[in-house]
């Protein structure tokens, strides 16, 4: 007998950013952050639990996992399978539907899907702050993508972890016409992914203090122009905490630059579309493609002035929904 469910989650992006942890095997962060989650890119994961001791199998975008990366998705594993012996053995295929480790959080979409469709396949009932808790073990932006709209992972104090899980504050429809532009500059992988770039950030950068000591009251006021529907508030907040973030990294040392000449190129078109009235605010994660927040009405503008720089893909996101089963059996 097995047990086995699908999930599909989107990705998020966030504006108010998680760059560092406290605690490195539990993925408990530095600071709270807030974030939109984006449709319609997604990632689908599919687990069967019950296979057999021994006969783990972690499958992602059609390949075999295999060290660090297989090791991350077992460990989420892992968690549903306590104390359930006829849960050993796994088998799990993920894929999705856009770049991996592009500065698009795919693994967020990843080990969101991947702890809902865990949990399903060992029969626990739905329940968002439990699966927000397990994503995070695999990623810590993942706790980010298993609800829609607008969420806000919380820090939390607990040494276990507990109470560091992502909610929901405004649904999806609360700002429907709200639009996130990404714009690729370059594919394929980043040169130091999030996890080493944020650890080596929080030893050497001299800025790292003043990064987190600002976070929980920004992310107060970024949550309070989402609720007034402030664009202008909220991309200004988004675009600083950015160049914060950025700027924490590139005073490690040695220093840390994500911006490639071309990211740069649209920053400063973003900026100068601004000043002929059309609303729009970059941000940028960990990676050279920037993400330009804007609404329904600036989208084409948006995306023309992107492609126009070279960018390519230039993808128009939309708020998007909960992470949800696809099928279980
Ligand atoms: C964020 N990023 O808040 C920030 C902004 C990138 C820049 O969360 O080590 O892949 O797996 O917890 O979640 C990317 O980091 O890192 C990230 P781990 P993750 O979205």
């Amino acid at each position: 007998m097995s047990f086995s469910a699908t999930a599909r989650a989107h990705p998020n992006l966030a504006l108010v950013k998680y760059w560092g942890k406290r605690d490195e095997a539990l993925v408990l962060p530095h600071q709270s952050s807030f974030s939109l989650t984006l449709a319609p890119l997604s990632v689908t994961a599919a687990v069967e639990l019950g296979v057999g001791e021994g006969a783990d199998e972690v499958t992602i975008n059609g390949v075999a996992a295999a060290g660090g990366e297989r090791e991350r998705v077992l460990s989420v594993i892992r968690r549903v399978q306590e104390g359930r012996p006829e849960l050993r053995g796994a088998r799990v295929v993920t894929g999705g539907d856009f770049p991996v480790a592009a500065g698009l959080a795919s693994s967020a979409a990843a080990f969101a899907a991947l702890a809902v469709a865990a949990r399903a396949a060992a029969g626990e009932p739905w329940d968002a702050r439990a699966a927000s808790v397990l994503a995070r073990l695999g990623s810590g932006s993942a706790s980010r993508s298993v609800q829609g709209g607008f969420c806000a992972w919380r820090r939390g104090e607990r040494p276990d972890g507990a109470d560091s899980f992502a909610e929901q504050l405004f649904p999806p429809d609360h700002w429907p016409e709200v639009r996130m532009v990404v714009a690729v500059v370059a594919r394929g992988e980043k040169e130091v992914k999030s996890r080493d770039g944020m650890r080596h950030t929080v030893e050497t950068s001299p800025y790292y203090g003043a990064w987190v000591e600002d976070a929980e009251r920004e992310l107060a006021r970024a949550a309070e122009a989402v609720g007034r529907k402030d664009l202008e508030a909220l991309g200004r907040i988004a675009e600083r905490n950015a160049w914060r973030m950025h700027a924490s990294a590139m005073a490690a040392d040695p220093p840390l630059c994500y911006l490639k000449p071309r990211t740069l190129e649209i920053i400063q078109a973003v900026e100068r579309l601004r000043k002929q009235g059309v609303p729009a605010w970059f941000t940028l994660d960990a990676g050279p493609n920037p993400v330009v927040l804007t609404d329904e009405r600036h989208e084409v503008a948006v995306t023309a002035l992107c492609r126009g720089i070279g960018a390519d893909p230039v993808v128009p996101c939309a708020p998007g929904g909960d992470a949800a089963l696809v099928g279980s059996g």
